[in-house]
């Protein structure tokens, strides 16, 4: 017997770049589909755990067929929820579990609202990144889903995550849209 899941969801990985003559298009490959439950645990122990993967490289776990670039019709007018996890006793490999069973089993979101597209790792220099896209900038929506984002990643008071429109992403300048 398999249990469902609401969804669809698609495990993709950008592998790191070796030098400047790969696009990013060129990184990013879906890996494995699944729709049930079992599947999912399946994939999880299959893959490398998110502290054996190498540096600039990138998970991304997306519902249905949303590809998860800012250029996808679904991410266009959305953004993310963004937390640097800086805490060096984190454990990642706790981290990004809890994240993903929170997006595949929908408890980051209240019932039925179908915000959340898709979650990101980034392992980058300065420590792990993990994002949580969403499919708009609508305030009202996006402060429950960060509350228990801040929840899922057990961050203390002092601890902040930040949400940034996809449009504004490229701009160095930009600030975020809700800081909390
Ligand atoms: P990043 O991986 O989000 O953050 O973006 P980082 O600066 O910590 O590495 C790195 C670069 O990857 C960006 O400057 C873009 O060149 C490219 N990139 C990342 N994303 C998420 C996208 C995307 O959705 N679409 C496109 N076209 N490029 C992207």
């Amino acid at each position: 017997v398999k249990h469902p899941l609401n969804s669809k969801w698609t495990l993709w990985y950008t592998k790191p770049a070796v030098d400047n003559s790969e696009s990013w298009a060129d990184l990013l490959k879906p890996i494995v589909s699944f729709n049930t439950v079992e599947e999912f645990w399946g994939v999880y122990h299959a893959v490398p755990k998110a502290a054996d993967l190498p540096m600039k490289s990138d998970y991304h776990l997306f519902r249905d067929d949303i590809k998860p670039e800012w250029e996808d019709k679904t991410n266009a007018e959305g953004g993310k929820w963004s937390c640097q996890i800086r805490s060096k006793k984190a454990d990642i490999h706790d981290l990004w579990t809890r994240s993903l069973l929170s997006v595949i089993g929908e408890t980051i979101e209240p019932d039925e609202q179908n915000e959340v597209n898709g979650v990101v790792l980034n392992v980058r220099k300065n420590g792990f990144r993990i994002g949580l896209w969403t499919k708009t900038c609508n305030r009202a929506a996006l402060k429950p889903i960060g509350e228990r984002f801040k929840k899922v990643l057990k961050l203390s008071d002092n601890e902040t995550i930040e949400f940034m429109s996809h449009k504004e992403s490229g701009d160095r300048n930009a600030a975020p849209l809700i800081i909390m």
